[in-house]
């Protein structure tokens, strides 16, 4: 089954699923989705989301807002207006970007203390992206550094990928996909 078709599968849970996808600038977010596209609608030239930027990809059942976290504060309060939305997240690391590795700590705890996050169980993946870049830190490392072990409150997940390969995002999304569907099925024991 391919990537594309895992997503679809979400369409059973009979509702639009929004996913932001978040990270630094030249993270890797645009090849990412362009990874979970179907084969036909994939950009072949991937142009680098310089500035603010703010891309929406629609399929069938998925909405996916992609933005760049860093450098851009006069336009924070703009792209945080999506964070109500979002019903899961997938937050991308430039594992062999060590200098920055703090910055993305810093946009992550931002994220996590933010009003409309903080008290939801959103699920998070992590894509500990470039991978295959020499002297890429590894995904537990970035777990580290990033300090996720602390994230008491909300179901997360971490996957070393190479996004230009296409390498470890299907884990991810299998993921992903059990959690939205857990949670669904959660809230339907509630309402009955
Ligand atoms: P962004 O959307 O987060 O800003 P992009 O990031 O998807 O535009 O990727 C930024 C650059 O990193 C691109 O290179 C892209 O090809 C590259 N890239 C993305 N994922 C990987 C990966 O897993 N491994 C490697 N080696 N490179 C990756 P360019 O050269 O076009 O700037």
């Amino acid at each position: 089954m391919g990537l594309f078709d895992k997503l679809v599968g979400w369409l059973r849970l009979k509702k639009e699923v929004n996913v932001l996808c978040l990270g630094l600038d030249n993270s890797g977010k645009t090849t990412i989705i362009n990874k979970l596209k179907p084969s036909n609608a994939q950009v072949q030239d991937i142009v680098p989301t310089i500035g603010f930027n703010i891309e929406k990809f629609k399929t069938s059942s998925l909405s996916f807002t992609v933005f760049d976290m860093s450098g851009q504060g006069r336009y924070r309060n703009l792209w945080e207006h999506y964070y109500k939305e979002g019903q899961a997240i997938i937050f991308v690391i430039d594992s062999a970007d060590k200098l920055r590795m703090v910055v993305a700590k810093e946009e992550l705890d931002n994220l996590l203390n933010h009003p409309d996050i903080k008290h939801r169980r959103i699920p998070i993946l992590f894509f500990a992206n470039k991978m295959d870049v020499r002297d890429a830190l590894s995904s537990v490392k970035v777990s580290q550094l990033l300090c996720l072990e602390n994230i008491k409150d909300k179901p997360w997940h971490i996957c070393a990928t190479d996004a230009i390969k296409g390498e470890g995002l299907q884990e991810g999304v299998d993921w992903l996909q059990d959690q939205i569907m857990q949670s669904d099925q959660n809230n339907e024991n509630v309402s009955v």
